[in-house]
C-alpha cells in the first residue's frame, strides 16, 4: 500500500480547534485508488518544532505523495496554495511563544519554491463537487508558510509531489465566534478528499485561469 501524507495543524491562537486538522484526521485511511490510501497526521503550530516533525514523518512513512493543510482564518474557501516564500514573519506567538520576523525559513533558500501539485486541476475538480475553490497566491508568513516551504526544499528534485492547501473556519465549531467567513465541518472535508483524489489523479496540470489583478 502506497501512502498520501495529508497533515493538519494543532489549534492556535488560543483556539479551540483546528478545522485543518478536524478535516485531515476524518480523512485518514480513505483509498485514493487501488493500491493507495490517505494517512493523516497533526503538526505542532510552533516554529521550532513543525517542521522536524513533518521531517520525521516523511522518514518514517515513506509518502509518494504530500498535502499539508492548515486554518487562514480570513479564508473563505478551500484555498490551494501556489507559492511557498523564504520569510517568516509572525504575526502573532506560536504555541511555543516564539514570534520571528523577518527571518529565513532556509538561509541561503531560494526566495520561492513552487507547489508541485496540480493546482489548477485541483480547484476545479473541489468546485464541480459544488465547493467554493481557489487559487491562493501566498500562504501567508506564519508557521503554514514556513512549513509548506520547508517541504517544497526538502522534496525538491525528487520524484514526490507536494503543496499546501487552507482552509477556512469551520461551523458549527466556530459558531459563537463572530466569524466573516467560513465552511461547514462536512463541506470542508469533501472539498479536502475532493482536492487530494485530484491531486493524485491528475500527473499534468490544466491550463485554466487562476490569477488575480492585484
Ligand atoms: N494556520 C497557521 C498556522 C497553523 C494553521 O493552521 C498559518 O496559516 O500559518
Amino acid at each position: 500500500m502506497q501512502t498520501v501524507l495529508l497533515t493538519g495543524f494543532e489549534p492556535f491562537d488560543h483556539d479551540l480547534i483546528n478545522p485543518s486538522w478536524e478535516a485531515a484526521r476524518q480523512l485518514d485511511g480513505v483509498q485514493l485508488g487501488g493500491e493507495v490510501h490517505i494517512v493523516a497526521r497533526r503538526l505542532p503550530c510552533a516554529f521550532a518544532t513543525a517542521g522536524e516533525c513533518l521531517a520525521q514523518l516523511i522518514a518514517e512513512l515513506r509518502p509518494v505523495m504530500v498535502i499539508a493543510t492548515g486554518l487562514g482564518p480570513g479564508r473563505s474557501d478551500i484555498s490551494i496554495e501556489r507559492v511557498a516564500i523564504n520569510v517568516n514573519d509572525a504575526r502573532i506567538p506560536d504555541n511555543l511563544g516564539e514570534q520571528p520576523i523577518d527571518t529565513a525559513v532556509v538561509d541561503g533558500g531560494p526566495a520561492a519554491y513552487f507547489s508541485t501539485l496540480p493546482i489548477k486541476a485541483m480547484v476545479k475538480a473541489v468546485r464541480e463537487a459544488g465547493i467554493a475553490a481557489s487559487v491562493s497566491q501566498t500562504a501567508g508568513t506564519f508557521v503554514c508558510n514556513q512549513v509548506f516551504y520547508l517541504l517544497q526544499h526538502a522534496l525538491a528534485g525528487t520524484a514526490i509531489r507536494s503543496g499546501f492547501i487552507h482552509v477556512p473556519l469551520s461551523k458549527p465549531e466556530h459558531v459563537a465566534t463572530s466569524v466573516q467567513s467560513w465552511m461547514a465541518a462536512q463541506t470542508l472535508v469533501e472539498g479536502l478528499r475532493v482536492a487530494v483524489q485530484a491531486a493524485w489523479d491528475t500527473q499534468v496540470d490544466i491550463a485554466q485561469t487562476g490569477g488575480q489583478v492585484s
